[in-house]
């Protein structure tokens, strides 16, 4: 099988990790998924050059250079990241967007400096309602727009964190060198690279990129109508065996990983008979906060032909993923169990 990216598109770069990729707790930094809507900065920006500033609705605006941020109270932190279209191609009803499979996810240890720090550092202003970030990458296209995009400040304040590592090595200039934001557990759009300027601002930022894309909205329905994309959705991925393998009669191990943005994954429970009866997973390796969690079951296959494998996750509330996904326009936050089944043959 192959374990190299899969590129969908060229310029700007969008490419999957290959499910064989996906199967330990970490995903290396060589193979982490890839989303761009503007042009990669060709060459990292010089540190000494780059500035953070804050600004907007705050009492003092601020402006910090790497270093600076680097001396601030580090925080590590594991989260896995998701495009909001991940598991797009795989509805049964076509929708418009790049083809991913299950590869626009992976999970990685991130340190940096908790955007909270920085806004008590900078002081609130009484209406300070949304955080706007904005990054440093070319915008495609005649229409030269920037990738802006906002979170409410409760979230900025709560659980968003200003990466400059990813898995131990400084962030590498793919996935936002030298800051990015990660809204934990909240899918990527809400996570700007190559930060440079962050807004507070009294209302949601009003642009391209929040309004008319990352909502789930209906054919015929006006896009800025739509619910905004926050958080992950609770969802189980299969990673071994895959669609179309032929297996030996005997023990066959399932892997696979679910998460559930900011919940936590309870339990996960797999099906060998296309969903007629379901067994317990066991997890495997690390339990974190927004993070994944490996699981595996091993399948005593003792018939031959086919056969098609499901799995499903239960969160901490007691929420069960959809036996199928809730289609919408963008194709967003496909969670489907049945999208998400596998089809083998043992001979
Ligand atoms: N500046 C900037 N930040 C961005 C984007 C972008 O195009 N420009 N894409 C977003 C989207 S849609 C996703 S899914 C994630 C992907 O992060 P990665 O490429 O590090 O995996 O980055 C987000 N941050
Ligand atoms: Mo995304």
């Amino acid at each position: 099988m192959s374990q190299s990216m899969r590129i969908m598109t060229e310029n700007p770069l969008n490419a999957e990790t290959p499910a064989a990729r996906l199967r330990s707790w970490i995903t290396p930094n060589a193979v982490f998924f890839d989303r761009n809507q503007g042009k990669i900065p060709e060459v990292p920006v010089d540190s000494d050059k780059w500035a953070l500033t804050i600004d907007g609705k705050v009492k003092k605006k601020l402006s910090l250079g790497l270093e600076q941020l680097q001396r601030l109270p580090k925080a590590m932190v594991a989260n896995t990241l998701e495009c909001s279209g991940n598991s797009r191609s795989l509805l049964e009803k076509k929708a418009h967007g790049n083809t991913w499979t299950i590869g626009g996810v992976g999970n990685a240890v991130w340190a940096g400096v908790w955007l909270r720090d920085l806004l008590n550092d900078a002081g609130l202003a009484d209406r300070a309602a949304h955080v706007a970030f904005e990054g440093m990458d070319t915008p495609l296209g005649k229409a030269q727009i920037k990738f802006v995009r906002s979170i409410p400040i409760e979230k900025a304040m709560s659980s968003t964190l200003l990466a400059y590592e990813m898995n131990g090595d400084p962030l590498p200039l793919k996935h936002g060198y030298p800051l990015r934001a990660l809204a934990l557990g909240w899918t990527g759009a809400n996570c700007v690279k190559w930060l440079n300027r962050i807004t507070v601002l009294e209302k949601p930022f009003d642009g391209f990129y929040m309004d008319q894309v990352y909502r789930v909205y209906q054919k015929g329905q006006t896009p800025s109508t739509g619910e905004v994309v926050t958080a992950i959705q609770l969802k189980s991925i299969v990673t071994q065996p895959l669609t179309g393998e032929r297996l030996e009669r005997g023990a066959i191990v399932v892997l696979g990983a679910a998460y559930a943005g900011e919940g936590h994954v309870e339990q996960v429970e797999v099906s060998v008979d296309d969903g007629a009866t379901w067994q317990a997973a066991e997890f495997i390796g690390p339990d974190e906060p927004f993070s994944w969690r490996q699981w595996q079951y091993v399948w005593h296959a003792s018939q031959a032909g086919e056969h098609t494998i499901k799995a499903r996750a239960m969160d901490g509330m007691g929420r069960r993923q959809p036996d199928t996904a809730r289609w919408n326009f963008l194709g967003y936050g496909n969670n489907g169990i049945n999208e998400h089944a596998v089809r083998v043959v043992v001979e």
